[in-house]
Formats: C-alpha cells, sequence, structure tokens
C-alpha cells in the first residue's frame, strides 16, 4: 500500500474507500479493534499514523534529493515552538480534508471528537514560538529545507484556570497520551557536558583545551515533520530531550549510592522538564541557562556531524547550512560551534571565527530591557568553562576593535563589550558576531537601529534590516475560519491558500452589496460557534448579537490590557451616572491572556478583569449594554475560534513596545477592525488598509520618546484635570468594586499616579485615555453603520495578503539565507 498514491490521479470516491482502509488496517493492527469498538483515543491514533506516513513518505523522498543535489539548508533555531493541534491543519495541507470528513461520515464518528482528541503541543508562550511555528509552515510550503530545532519540552505552557477572578496555573502534561507526530531517535543522541573545568596541555598539535570532570546530560532527538500546502517536503521540527546517560557517575553506582545516583537523574532530566513562563529567580534563570545551552550544543553537534557524514569537510559549512537563531535564547550555539570547530576539529581561531560568522543570524522579537538576558558571569562560569573561555576570547578580540574605533571613548566600549559588569551579555554576543541582525516590523527595526543597537548600528550598518512578520494563512483562515474561506473561494477561487496576495482580488467585491451581507453574515455565525465553544469549555453564554471587542495576547503592562478596563470602569460610571447614556449597540468585552506565573502585577490585572465583570453585571443598565468576559487558558485552539468571531481587535500597546504583533494580522484577516495605535506591525496594517478601515489614537513612538526624554510627563496632571481619568481610576480604591476590600487594587493605582520603584504610569495609559475613549465613540458609531462597517472589515481581509508568512519568509530567504527551493 502506499499512502501517497492516495492522491495521485484517483477520483475523490475511491480516495474515500482508499483511505477508510487504511485507517481500519491501523486500528486492526495496531490495536485489534474496529470501526465498531475503538475508542476516541484509538480512532484519534489511528486516523494521525494515516496523515504521518504520507508526509513522512514525502520527507524520505526529498531528502534524497537535497542529499544528491547536495542543497544547503536552513536550521532554526528556537527555545520555543508554539505549535497547536495539527491533525486538520495536516489534513488541509495535503488536501484530503473533505476525504476525511467524508470518511468519518460514513462510518458515523463525529468529525468535532477526532479533533478534540487531540492535546495540543503548547511549546512557547506567545508570539515569538508561533512565529517560528508559522515560518516551519511556510517554508515547507515553498518547499524550502529547513529543519526547526528545539526542546522537547515535558511540560509546555501551563494551563491557565480562573478561580475566584485569580490565575492559577495547571501543569500542562501534553505527552500523557504520548505524541503520535513524533519520531524518536535513539540512535542519534548526542552527549552536552556541563560544569567541570577547562585545561591547557601540551600535545604533538600545539597547545590545546580540554574540558574534564564534567557532567554528560544526554540529548536525545524527538523528530516531527510538518507538512505545508500542497507540499513534497516537509519541514523536519527536532526537539531534543535530556537524559541522564545510561550508566551513569560510576562513582556512585560503585559505592551503592543509590540516592545519589537518582538525584543526578533527576538533575539531568530537570532540564527538558518545563517551558519557562518568564526568568525571575536565580535556580530559574541557572536551570534556564542549562535549557539553552543543552539546545545550542546538541544542535551544533548535530549539524557538524551531518554535514561530516554529508561532505566531509567542515571548511564548507556555510556553503551548506545557514542558521538563524530566534532571539537571544539560542543564543550560545555561536561559542558552541567555536568550540566544536575549534576543540574537536582543529580549526583556528581565524577560520573558525570566519565560518560561524558567516553562518549566523539573529532576530530580535522585543525592546524591553528585561528580555535582553545578561547571565551572571561567575554561574556562567562554573557551568559552562569551555564556552565561557570562547566568549571571553570573542569578547577580548571584539574590545580591541572597538579600542581601535574608539580610542576615546570607554563607555561606548564598555556599552558594546560581551562581558561586562560581571555579565556576559548575550545580546552583544549575537549583534557583534552574526552576518545579519533584523527586526520583526519597520517601526521595530528603526527603533533597533536608533535605540536598542545604536552603537552597533554605527559600527555595522550594513548588518541590519527589518522584515516585517507574517501568518499562515493555511492554520489562520483556511483552518480557523472555514466558513470565511468558502465564501472567498466562491469568488476568487482558492489559490490564496498558496498565494495570500490573491486576496487583492476581493477588492472589487467590498462594494457588492450580495458579498458584504455574505461576509456579514460569515462573522454572525462565526459569533455563534464562539458562543457555542465558550459554552462547552468554560460554561458561559455569549451574545452573538453583541459587538465582539477582542483583546488577546499575553498579560503584560506594556500590551495595556489595563487602559481597556480603565474605560470599561469609565463605561460603567457613565451608566451610573446617566440614565440617558446608552451605546449604540451592546458590546462584550473579550479578554484572553495569560500572565506569568511571578508576575504578580499583571496576575493582579486579570484579577481586575475578573471583579470589574462581576461590576459590570451587578447594574442592571449596564448590564443591558456591557458584558466584561475573561476567556479562560489562551492557546491555539482558543484562538482559531476567538479570532474569527472578532468584530474589534484592540491593538493598544504604548507606541514603540510592540514589536511587531502577529495577532493583530490573524484579526485582520478574519475581517477584524483594528483598534490600535502607530506600534509595530499596526503601522504597516494602517498603510495597507488606509485610514478609513482602521481606528488609531494615541501618541506615536516619536511622541512617547520624546516625553519621556524630555521627563515631561505627569499623570497626576491627567487625573486632576479629566474628570473621566478621575472617575475611572478612583473606583480601584474606593469601595465601587465588589467582593474586594480597598486595599486590593491599591497598587495598580499607585503605580499609576505615583510608581513605586518605577516611573508613575510608565507605559503612558492616562496619557492615551482620552484618545482611546474618543476613538471608542467612532468605532462604535461606525459600527453602527452596518453596510458601512462590513465594507472595512472585508477592505481588512482583502489587504492582509502582505501579511501571510510566506511573504515574510521569501523576504529572509532574499536578504539572508539564499536557499533554493526543492
Ligand atoms: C529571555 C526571556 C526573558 C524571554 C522570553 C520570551 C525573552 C523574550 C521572550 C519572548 C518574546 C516575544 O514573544 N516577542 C514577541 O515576538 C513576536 C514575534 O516576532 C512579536 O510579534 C511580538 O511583538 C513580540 O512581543
Amino acid at each position: 500500500m502506499f499512502p501517497d498514491s492516495i492522491n495521485e490521479g484517483m477520483q475523490v470516491k475511491n480516495r474515500i474507500s482508499k483511505i477508510k482502509n487504511i485507517i481500519e488496517g491501523k486500528l486492526k493492527r495496531y490495536y485489534g479493534r474496529s470501526f465498531e469498538n475503538a475508542s476516541s483515543e484509538e480512532m484519534f491514533q489511528a486516523v494521525a499514523m494515516s496523515i504521518r506516513d504520507i508526509i513522512l513518505e514525502r520527507g524520505v523522498k526529498a531528502n534524497e534529493t537535497l542529499e544528491k543535489k547536495g542543497m544547503k539548508k536552513l536550521c532554526y533555531l528556537s527555545a520555543e515552538f508554539l505549535m497547536g493541534r495539527a491533525l486538520v491543519n495536516n489534513m488541509i495541507n495535503l488536501g484530503l480534508l473533505r476525504e476525511y470528513r467524508a470518511v468519518m461520515t460514513e462510518i458515523g464518528y463525529p468529525f468535532e471528537k477526532l479533533e478534540e482528541q487531540e492535546n495540543e503541543a503548547a511549546l512557547g508562550n506567545g508570539g515569538l514560538g508561533r512565529l517560528a511555528a508559522c515560518f516551519l509552515d511556510s517554508l515547507s510550503t515553498l518547499n524550502l529545507p529547513v529543519t526547526g530545532y528545539g526542546i522537547r519540552y515535558e511540560y509546555g505552557m501551563f494551563c491557565q484556570r480562573i478561580i475566584e477572578g485569580q490565575q492559577t496555573e495547571v501543569p500542562d502534561d501534553w505527552t500523557a497520551q504520548g505524541d503520535i507526530w513524533e519520531i524518536e531517535r535513539r540512535a542519534e543522541q548526542l552527549e552536552v557536558h556541563f560544569d567541570g573545568m577547562v585545561e591547557e596541555v601540551w600535545t604533538d598539535n600545539g597547545l590545546t583545551v580540554v574540558h574534564k570532570n564534567y557532567q554528560t546530560v544526554m540529548a536525545v532527538p524527538y523528530d516531527m515533520p510538518v507538512i505545508g500546502y500542497d507540499s513534497h517536503v516537509p519541514a523536519t521540527l527536532r526537539l531534543w530531550r535530556a537524559e541522564c546517560p545510561a550508566v551513569f557517575d560510576l562513582h556512585s553506582f560503585n559505592k551503592g549510592d543509590f540516592v545519589c545516583m537518582l538525584q543526578q537523574k533527576e538533575l539531568a532530566e530537570s532540564i527538558s522538564k518545563v517551558l519557562y513562563p518568564k526568568d525571575d529567580h536565580i535556580n530559574g534563570r541557572m536551570l534556564r541557562l542549562r535549557q539553552y545551552y543543552f539546545l545550542a550544543s546538541a544542535t551544533m553537534q548535530c549539524l557538524v556531524r551531518e554535514h561530516k557524514k554529508m561532505y566531509g569537510d567542515v571548511r564548507s559549512l556555510p556553503e551548506k547550512v545557514v542558521i538563524q537563531i530566534n532571539d537571544i535564547h539560542p543564543a550560545l550555539a555561536i561559542p558552541d560551534l567555536m568550540r566544536i570547530l575549534i576543540d574537536a576539529e582543529g580549526l583556528g581561531w581565524d577560520e573558525a571565527y570566519d565560518i560561524v560568522s558567516r553562518m549566523f543570524n539573529y532576530t530580535n522579537h522585543t525592546v524591553m530591557q528585561e528580555a535582553l538576558a545578561a547571565w551572571p558571569e561567575q554561574l556562567f562560569k562554573t557551568m559552562l568553562p569551555r564556552v565561557y573561555a570562547i566568549v571571553s576570547e570573542i569578547d577580548e578580540r571584539f574590545r580591541q576593535r572597538l579600542c581601535k574605533s574608539y580610542p576615546d571613548d570607554r563607555d561606548k566600549t564598555a556599552r558594546m563589550s560581551i562581558i561586562a559588569y560581571d555579565e556576559v551579555r548575550t545580546a552583544n554576543l549575537c549583534v557583534a558576531v552574526c552576518n545579519r541582525v533584523n527586526g520583526v516590523s519597520q517601526l521595530h527595526g528603526r527603533i533597533l537601529k536608533s535605540r536598542t543597537f545604536r552603537d552597533f548600528y554605527v559600527m555595522f550598518p550594513g548588518k541590519f534590516t527589518a522584515i516585517t512578520n507574517g501568518i499562515t494563512q493555511r492554520r489562520w483562515l483556511a483552518a480557523a475560519n472555514p466558513a470565511l474561506c468558502e465564501l472567498i473561494y466562491d469568488h476568487i477561487g482558492d489559490q490564496f491558500i498558496r498565494d495570500c496576495r490573491e486576496l487583492e482580488r476581493l477588492k472589487p467585491y467590498v462594494d457588492d452589496r450580495r458579498f458584504l451581507d455574505d461576509f456579514a453574515h460569515v462573522k454572525q455565525q462565526n459569533k455563534k460557534r464562539l458562543s457555542e465553544y465558550m459554552q462547552k469549555r468554560q460554561g458561559i453564554a455569549l451574545d452573538p448579537g453583541s459587538v465582539f471587542d477582542v483583546q488577546a495576547k499575553r498579560l503584560h503592562e506594556y500590551k495595556r490590557q489595563l487602559l481597556k478596563v480603565l474605560h470599561i470602569l469609565h463605561l460603567y460610571r457613565r451608566f451610573t451616572e446617566n440614565d440617558h447614556f446608552t451605546l449604540p449597540r451592546p458590546v462584550t468585552f473579550l479578554f484572553a491572556a495569560k500572565a506569568s506565573p511571578a508576575y504578580w502585577r499583571a496576575k493582579s490585572i486579570i484579577h481586575l478583569i475578573s471583579v470589574v465583570s462581576a461590576l459590570v453585571d451587578s447594574h442592571p443598565r449596564t448590564r443591558e449594554n456591557i458584558r466584561v468576559v475573561f476567556l479562560e487558558n489562551y492557546n491555539v485552539t482558543l484562538a482559531e475560534h476567538l479570532i474569527p468571531a472578532a468584530d474589534i481587535s484592540e491593538q493598544i500597546s504604548t507606541a514603540g513596545c510592540e514589536a511587531s504583533g502577529t495577532g493583530n494580522m490573524k484579526f485582520m484577516l478574519n475581517g477584524a477592525v483594528t483598534l490600535g495605535t502607530m506600534d509595530g506591525a499596526n503601522v504597516e496594517i494602517f498603510e495597507r488598509v488606509g485610514k478609513e478601515n482602521i481606528f488609531i489614537f494615541g501618541a506615536d513612538a516619536q511622541e512617547i520618546d520624546r516625553i519621556g526624554a524630555e521627563n515631561s510627563y505627569h499623570p497626576k496632571d491627567y487625573f486632576d484635570h479629566d474628570e473621566h481619568i478621575r472617575e475611572a481610576l478612583s473606583c480601584l480604591v474606593d469601595g465601587t468594586l465588589p467582593g474586594v476590600g480597598k486595599d486590593q487594587f491599591q497598587d495598580l493605582y499607585r503605580s499609576l499616579l505615583y510608581g513605586d520603584y518605577d516611573r508613575a504610569d510608565k507605559y503612558y495609559l492616562l496619557y492615551d485615555f482620552d484618545a482611546y475613549r474618543t476613538a471608542f465613540e467612532k468605532i462604535m458609531g461606525a459600527y453602527n453603520d452596518t453596510p458601512s462597517w462590513t465594507r472595512k472589515a472585508a477592505v481588512n481581509t482583502a489587504s492582509a495578503g502582505y501579511f501571510s508568512v510566506d511573504r515574510t519568509i521569501e523576504d529572509y530567504n532574499r536578504m539572508i539565507w539564499g536557499l533554493d527551493s526543492i
């Protein structure tokens, strides 16, 4: 049986019966079951296996071609891959969704039950991890050869439960049922070495360095094939799992020190135990550094081994492999490749450095200072003595260059150096060594040059570029929004799934009454679908007749969920004070956000949202007009239901803070209208849809920069002079809020007016409040004019083509990677 022949020259009817036979066979042979008595788990596994077979077979062929032609490959290194569920996405990309649906109908098994059986692979926090997943989809779709390298966290992103209004974290045991998509490749395991010491020894080859008394951790690879749309080149996602060596610490073993032995085992395995939802304390940081080195070293060793097997000589590495590092987490791959080339391959420093600097490229994803991680030097040196020595040497040589260029500017040298003030700054390491450094939107790219890495930009102007992020329309339109997809298909065919710019061809229809009615109808259907889903998922009833105003993203002060809450409090005040105040339409304010478990202010904002929700519900006239709903456990699957149902997309970060945003693109693609600031990729959305079809408010990045530099912002003045602000903000502390003491939100209140250890209102909520309030009034007015609103929504969908990840990947490939498609 040749599964890939399912597609070849066969009638739909034949394909259906063939798929049915394959699934039946899997059930029989793997589980000893039939359609009649298979459990839902077994059914899912059997269906998934039938899909996996097709993908794996294509992989074998693609690899043969790749090897035969000696083609260049991309190595995409990322500590996070937020993949989401794979089953339906794979069916779509293989062009077999219709057939699988038909099979399930034939055997009387609900298709949704299959979908729901799958745990999502949530190996990421948010934007950066989801971007990595979209990249793999696109690289495969464009038939470009890539392996993504990451960590096989045993526990991915925590599950969020809201208990008495507060976030509680529950472990995400995603592999409990065994992951059907992954293949363990134990034979390819590698050793990663920690701790110990380095010694210089003279050998026949001169002075060499040996790393002694180290602790060994095994890195076992698990490969997950990722298939793009109509692709014959699946991407591979290789995830490393940490294990204790089979015979570990013979010494304690011989002594019979069973407990010590098991402790070591636990220590080794803790490395891939859990995805960090953010770093805070030193213990956490230590393990985080171990994780990052583990990923970096396993990957670099694997790369060199494979390259030597195929080409024999490491000197040709830069012609055959290009490496992209997804932010600084995998930065230690740079010194580790140096280490391998020098210690194991016997290259000299200059030759090794030349190879490494031609291979590596770095994408920055954030300008927030706290994310530009710097490691305590002593910790680094103890844990990674050999890598430390190499980083020191890179630093030393880089400083010499700096001294030559700027003999009189010691401040600058200190700012730019890699090791300084007892810290190892991986961001500087990346910028100093990498061939290309890029930001993720045009604005962000400019900020990197003018602020974050200004000194480096002066020294290496040619290194810096900006490549605007993108999203895959396969998952975020075809899979998430079948109803809209069908409507689009009826008007312009299905080419947009491969080439998103095709969506432009919808533009003539945005003035077509029938099209607009259908478009509005689709939105309505999606709102109903979300309501049903939320009823099942969380037991809450939404009103699909109301406007769905959505802010869904990680909880962070700079993203300003609190601004939206203050605005809701403002509306509450208006309703309670004025019997005639009303909104043109009832609005449901939907929030979805996870807070880092140790980020107590973010958690406090989640709590506040629940309390404000109760407050709004407690007042009959307010309740008739607005509702506030917090959707628990925001993840890829929830996003797939939520985004197609949104009318308004809230993208209200402080200008200059959000590197790009990708949620903004997903909402736009699904026909939501943005209410946002001129930040990140919102700027480019604005440029594409035009000012009629987006609601922009507030200070732009320049203005924020200016008032920041002038130190001229005093939030208390805004509080004193704007009664709306005063009334809304006072709710936090004057006993208005039900079920909590007056002290509960003192911190939030004070942070805006006085600032404790930080500047007051660091993210300019009060500064932008009035503009936000006005913009909301405008957008509500616009919504009320239904035909013109639907036109705006449709223009958003029709203009979203630019934000396809395929365009992003083409940009990377043209500017950085130089890969040929297979
Ligand atoms: C080192 C540690 C503290 C750290 C952990 C996670 C540092 C950064 C991150 C994650 C950053 C991130 O997700 N950034 C987001 O990347 C998206 C994709 O480029 C952007 O769209 C989004 O604006 C940005 O916040």
